[in-house]
């Protein structure tokens, strides 16, 4: 005999909140069914790429197309001659700036796109590409943006007046033909005077390297322009495929409703997909012009080359304190190198991103933030990569100024974070760079991640290492890193975030069928996420229907509610919100319709799990499967009939999840070579939709941090060359060299959110990178070093023991 159904068996077959549930992604995904970008084939398909610039910096005298319009299968060969009558040849960034389509006169960056070959096949693309001659006159390059700033030579004549002048750029006044903008925060002359009469006051220096996401999936798109119904349908690796849809209707002039763009199944994101590439512009003309479908998808150079960087910031600060460790004031100024053309992807009033949030997770009263964006000889882009917009750099700062200070003021650097923490009961807390952070318990989190890895305990052996390398038994050194992070996501209010005037709300649209199960669409676009295996969840718990039955669906314009997409670890807060709020919506009609049946009041009947109950007599219920028939089937007075519910959720506030990580390395000072003994990892994202899906996020993020602090880098040489343009050269960890996680939460959640919760999948980056940095600085702490740049190499590391003289 069956037992009987308890209300935990009910609340369990939702799989809500709180549940592990497995991805419902990953049945297609393991068995190669996914549908990415490449795998659309449709008839008469033709495939465009791109002529690049071998030149970092070169004027361009002429482009010789004829040859290659003979080579067999090739139908076209644009240029910006050719986009130009269009006024295609240039675009609109996000930032405000405005960005070469096909080298108009000059490229300014290796790898820019020249000109756009279109062909029957990639083989045909790729003979008519050499074919193409362009002549190509060198000019001087500039890849150091503190050069680029005393330098005659002027990278963007198309920002300089014919009298020589220097018109004001999309941030204000420019002070330099190869300044981009100034962009401040917090009070200069207060800060300046707190530091001036500090007891104690740390400076450093530090450069957090460019690096690139590298997703598994590069960049690409198929355009297709139909021109008896007049109607452009584009797939792509898009990342907010409603802004591309009201960025292409813009730049082309087809109307919006006659646009559709699509993003199907994307091999990874990581900012990446954020932007809008050559690639699109160019084979929505080329599918125009031949009246056939084209495809343009990137090769891994043309990806680690050319599409949107991250970081690249030199970063100098100043932080004073007490003589008993209370931080009094901060102060940073960034150089951003920027590249050729400024084309980072942060709302609009922020040409910085949420740097402003360098004050990280400590109560400084006072601080000031000057931030100047140059042009280089390098390509364009500049957030991506798990960064939050810009988070990464601030967290990496403020974390090194932390163990900077601790140095300077011969004190434990986890001691001098727990007294600087803002306090549980400071929250809502304002900090002096003006963000309201909305929840924190800081000190909590930070005593069980000590506890958890025995802290004292490691402290007391590194000593004693110390004392064995010095006397010649041991050649391995140990570093201990620690990291605190506070993260800022869900941009967010529509206030104070838009993206080329696109205000930064979400949205999630819900029908329910009649037989009880459902179909949302949300705004946002799941890039390996699980949206679907955790937006659904969401709507379990609210409207009592279990998340099996019901599909997520995001992506497509003409389906999907407009939504500004997926990064900035948004999604949740913003779109989940989104979510909650729709299933409110069904829930509050599905109360009125119980009532009905139920011959009671609207106020007689309370919702549980997955029911409305008689209250008082938990006998008498209507369950939302039968609801959900009664709106489909009964004459309700008053009610439509149907079940459906949309709603836009603007954002009142960001939220603010935190962490605090340990990573524990052993560095072999002759080889260079970093072994990660232990990493430990405390997230706290509020409310937890799908516990397994955030240690996903977590790790996959962890490893990238491990990445981006061991070796990964885009570096130049002074030719402008990239050299780390093939995964020969580009670090991308595998198996082999990423550590056992051990991961750990504290919930706190966001009192803002309808669910409380906070975005996750940035935070393991933002957190990680100082985290594993910190563990390379401190093992060589005992031996006098303060700070050394990133990518930790190997070789890099072996020459910071060599200049401490530990070869000696
Ligand atoms: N989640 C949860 N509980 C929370 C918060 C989040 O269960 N309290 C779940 C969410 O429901 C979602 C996932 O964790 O399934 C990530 O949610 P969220 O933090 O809201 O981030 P987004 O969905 O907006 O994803 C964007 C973020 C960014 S900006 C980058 S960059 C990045 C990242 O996600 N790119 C990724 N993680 C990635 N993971 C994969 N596999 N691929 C990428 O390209
Ligand atoms: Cu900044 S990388 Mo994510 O925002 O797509």
């Amino acid at each position: 005999m069956k037992d009987e159904v308890t209300r935990e068996d009910r609340v369990a077959n939702l799989k809500g909140l709180g549940c592990s549930r497995k991805r419902v992604e990953d049945a297609r995904f393991t068995q190669g069914k996914g549908n990415y970008v490449d795998d659309i084939k449709l008839d008469g398909m033709l495939f465009g790429d791109f002529v690049r610039s071998p030149y970092a910096h070169a004027r361009i005298k002429s482009i010789d197309t004829a040859a290659a319009l003979e080579v067999p299968g090739v139908l076209a060969v644009l240029t910006a001659a050719d986009l130009e009558p269009l006024g295609l040849h240039w675009m609109p960034t996000l930032a405000g700036d405005k960005q070469m389509v096909l080298a108009d006169g000059k490229v300014l960056f290796q790898g820019q796109e020249v000109a756009f070959v279109v062909a029957e096949d990639r083989y045909a693309a790729a003979d008519g590409i050499e074919a193409v001659e362009v002549d190509y006159e060198e000019l001087p390059v500039i890849v150091n943006p503190f050069e680029a700033l005393k330098s005659d030579v002027v990278l963007r004549e198309d920002l300089v007046a014919e009298d020589g002048s220097i018109p004001p750029g999309a941030h204000g006044p420019r002070k330099h033909h190869n300044h981009i903008f100034t962009w401040e925060a917090g009070d200069k002359g207060p800060t300046d005077e707190v530091i001036a009469n500090a007891e104690v006051v740390a400076e450093e220096s530090m450069y957090y390297h460019r690096t690139h996401p590298c997703p598994l999936e590069t960049c690409g798109c198929v355009a297709s322009m139909d021109k008896v119904n007049g109607k452009l349908t584009l797939w792509g690796t898009f990342q907010a495929p409603h802004a591309i849809r009201t960025i292409v209707s813009l730049i082309s002039g087809i109307e919006e409703h006659n646009i559709r763009v699509i993003s199907p199944d994307i091999g990874g994101g990581f900012g990446n997909k954020v932007g809008a590439y050559p690639g699109y512009v160019c084979s929505v003309v080329a599918s125009i012009v031949t009246g056939k479908p084209v495809k343009w998808i990137e090769d891994r150079m043309d990806n680690l080359m050319t599409t949107a960087f991250a970081r690249d910031y030199h970063m100098t600060g100043q932080i004073s304190a007490t003589k008993e460790g209370k931080i009094t004031g901060l102060k940073c100024h960034v150089t951003a190198d920027h590249g050729g053309f400024d084309a980072c992807a942060d709302p609009t009033k922020f040409p910085a991103g949420f740097m402003n949030i360098c004050t990280g997770s400590y109560d400084i009263p006072t601080a000031y933030l000057e931030v100047d964006g140059v042009y280089t000889n390098k390509a364009p882009g500049g957030v991506s990569y798990r960064c939050s917009f810009r988070v990464t750099e601030a967290v990496y700062f403020i974390e090194r100024m932390i163990e900077v200070l601790a140095i300077k003021l011969n004190m434990d650097a986890a001691e001098l974070r727990r007294i600087n923490f803002i306090r549980k009961e400071q929250f809502p807390y304002t900090a002096a760079l003006g963000w309201e952070y909305d929840s924190g318990d800081y000190h909590t989190a930070w005593d069980k991640a000590l506890k958890a890895v025995d802290y004292d305990g490691l402290r007391a052996e590194q000593a004693q290492r110390v004392e064995d390398f010095k006397a010649g038994k041991t050649r391995k050194l140990m570093g201990i890193g620690l990291s605190f992070f506070t993260e800022i996501v869900g941009a967010g209010p529509v206030k104070n975030c838009d993206i080329l005037g696109l205000g930064m709300f979400d949205s999630c649209e819900i029908r329910i069928h009649p037989t009880g199960s459902a179909i949302a669409r949300l705004g946002t676009i799941s890039q390996g996420q699980g949206h679907a295996t955790t937006f659904a969840q969401i709507l379990a718990s609210e409207i009592g229907l279990p998340a099996d039955s019901i599909t997520i669906e995001e992506g497509d314009t003409d389906t999907a509610p407009y939504g500004l997409g997926t990064y900035g670890s948004r999604s949740t807060p913003v779109a989940g919100a989104a979510t909650a709020m729709a299933g409110r919506k069904i829930r509050a009609k599905a109360q009125m319709i119980a009532a009905y049946l139920l011959e009671v009041h609207d106020n007689d009947v309370e919702f549980d799990v997955d029911r409305f109950v008689v209250k008082g007599a938990p006998e008498k219920f209507k369950t939302m499967k039968e609801i959900a028939f009664a709106a489909y089937n009964q004459a309700i007075p008053g009610i439509e009939p149907g079940l459906e519910a949309v709603s836009y959720y603007d954002p009142p506030n960001m939220t603010y999840p935190f962490g605090a990580y340990i990573c524990v390395m052993d560095i072999d000072v002759d080889t260079g070579v970093p072994e990660i003994r232990r990493f430990y990892a405390l997230d706290d994202c509020g409310t937890r939709i799908n516990p397994m899906i955030i240690e996903g996020q977590v790790h996959g993020g962890l490893t990238e941090a491990l990445a981006v602090a061991l070796g990964q880098e885009i570096a130049y040489d002074d030719m402008g060359n990239v050299k780390t343009g093939t995964l020969m050269d580009f670090f991308l960890p595998t198996a082999w060299e990423v550590p056992n996680y051990e991961t750990d939460f504290t919930v706190t959640p966001s009192p803002h959110h309808p669910i409380g919760a906070k975005g996750v999948g940035e935070s393991p980056h933002v957190g990680g990178v100082p985290c594993f940095s910190n563990a390379v600085q401190d093992a060589f702490r005992p031996f006098g070093n303060t700070h050394t740049n990133m990518p930790h190499d190997h070789w890099r590391i072996w020459r910071t023991a060599n200049e401490l003289g530990l070869h000696d």
